[in-house]
This record gives structure tokens, C-alpha cells and sequence, in this order.
């Protein structure tokens, strides 16, 4: 029918400091989708299978060294390459459930003390989320949390620096989750807001950009 021809997938995103249990509720949340029989995809950023991606990797891995503003825009590079399925998939009535996107973008460069203005602007066209779930902890819960990997950036002062980027990039479409509560209640609070945003998203609210 109409209906379904018309319906779209919801793009929601999870963004949080390291160890706030992103990518953890991600899976929980695919997987309950999926049990409730929706058309649902698992994504995360950066995508670390492509060129740009390689390249991404190196890098946070300290195995090779870029430029601040370089390496912001291969992170951007890496969500533009992505773009075109990312609105195939939604408009073919997928929903994506996204590990991290332009918002860390933004918070992790600008984090170092770039503009935030100059961080944003490569980012301006791509798929704005039907809603951002941002796991909420402080940042020194998230260090005792069994401690963070080897990689750059996961460094409690740098981290901290991150969490007041993300606070100046919340917008309306931004649910803030308590990450602190037992794993069960934020679970359970993530999958009502996306629940209701799938189904606005099937209603008919139309896809928008950033920024
Ligand atoms: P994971 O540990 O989630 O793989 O993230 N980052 C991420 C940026 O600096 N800019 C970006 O655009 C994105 C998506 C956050 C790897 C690290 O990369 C940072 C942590």
C-alpha cells in the first residue's frame, strides 16, 4: 500500500565519551529491533573497511601521524563515502542504528582546540539523525570502567575537553541518556525513543541535512 511505499527507515545515532557503552546498547538495540521484526542495520563510525578508513585506523592507532585538520577531514570523507547508501538503505524503509557520526566529528577536532565553525563545515549536507541518543557519564566513571585501549584520545583530560564539545553540539533532536543507571533502564529508555522515532519517520517526516 501507500503507506509502506512511502515509509522510511529512522537514522539514529549513539554518541557518547569512550567506555559510555555505545557500542554495547547498539547491539542490544539491533537486536531487539530485529526480534520485533523491523528492518534494521548496524552501523558505526568510523567505518574502518574502506581506503579512508585505513587510513583512519592508522592513525588512532599511532601508526602513522596527521595533521589535526587533516585527519578531521578523512573522518568527514569517511561519513560523505557512506552517504549515498546510508539514504538508499532509509529510503528503502531500513532503519540505521549508527555507532558515533558527525558529532564526534566535531567534538573530538574541536576538542583540540580547533574552530568549531571550521569543524562543522564539511559536514553541512550530510543525513541529519531523526535522533541522537547521547549515553551520558562522567568522565571519570568512564576511565574506571575496566579502563580505556591503547588508542589516541582515550585519555581522561582529553576526554573531558571532549564532554564540553558535545555539551555546546546538543540540539532538538538529542535525547540525553543517564549512562550511569544499570544497563537494563538505559536499555530500556533507548528503546522507547526509538521506537517513537521509527514511527514518526514512517508517518512521514521527512529526511533533513546538517547542519
Ligand atoms: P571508536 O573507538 O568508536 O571506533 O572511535 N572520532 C570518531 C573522531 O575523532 N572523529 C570522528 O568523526 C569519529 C566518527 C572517536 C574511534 C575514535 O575516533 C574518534 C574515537
Amino acid at each position: 500500500n501507500d503507506r509502506e511505499n512511502c515509509s522510511r527507515g529512522a537514522l539514529i545515532v549513539v554518541e557518547g565519551l569512550d567506555r559510555s557503552g555505545k557500542t554495547s546498547q547498539s547491539c542490544k538495540l539491533l537486536s531487539y529491533l530485529d526480534g520485533q521484526g523491523y528492518s534494521v542495520e548496524s552501523w558505526r563510525f568510523p567505518d574502518r573497511s574502506t581506503c579512508v578508513g585505513e587510513m583512519i585506523s592508522s592513525y588512532l592507532t599511532n601508526k602513522s601521524q596527521l595533521d589535526d585538520r587533516t585527519i578531521h577531514l578523512l573522518f568527514s570523507a569517511n561519513r560523505w563515502e557512506k552517504r549515498s547508501l546510508m539514504e538508499s538503505k532509509l529510503k528503502k524503509g531500513i532503519t540505521l542504528i549508527v555507532d558515533r557520526y558527525s558529532y564526534s566529528g566535531v567534538a573530538f577536532s574541536s576538542a583540540k582546540g580547533l574552530d568549531i565553525e571550521w569543524c562543522k563545515a564539511p559536514e553541512i549536507g550530510l543525513l541529519a539523525p531523526d535522533l541522537v541518543l547521547y549515553l551520558d557519564i562522567p568522565s571519570e566513571k568512564a576511565a574506571e570502567r575496566g579502563g580505556y585501549g591503547g588508542e589516541r584520545y582515550e585519555q581522561l583530560e582529553f576526554q573531558k575537553e571532549v564532554a564540553k564539545r558535545y555539551q555546546i553540539l546538543q540540539d532538538t533532536s538529542w535525547k540525553i541518556i543517564d549512562a550511569c543507571l544499570p544497563i537494563e533502564d538505559v536499555e530500556k529508555q533507548m528503546k522507547e525513543l526509538v521506537v517513537d522515532s521509527i514511527v514518526t519517520c514512517q508517518k512521514g517526516k521527512p529526511l533533513s541535512q546538517l547542519w
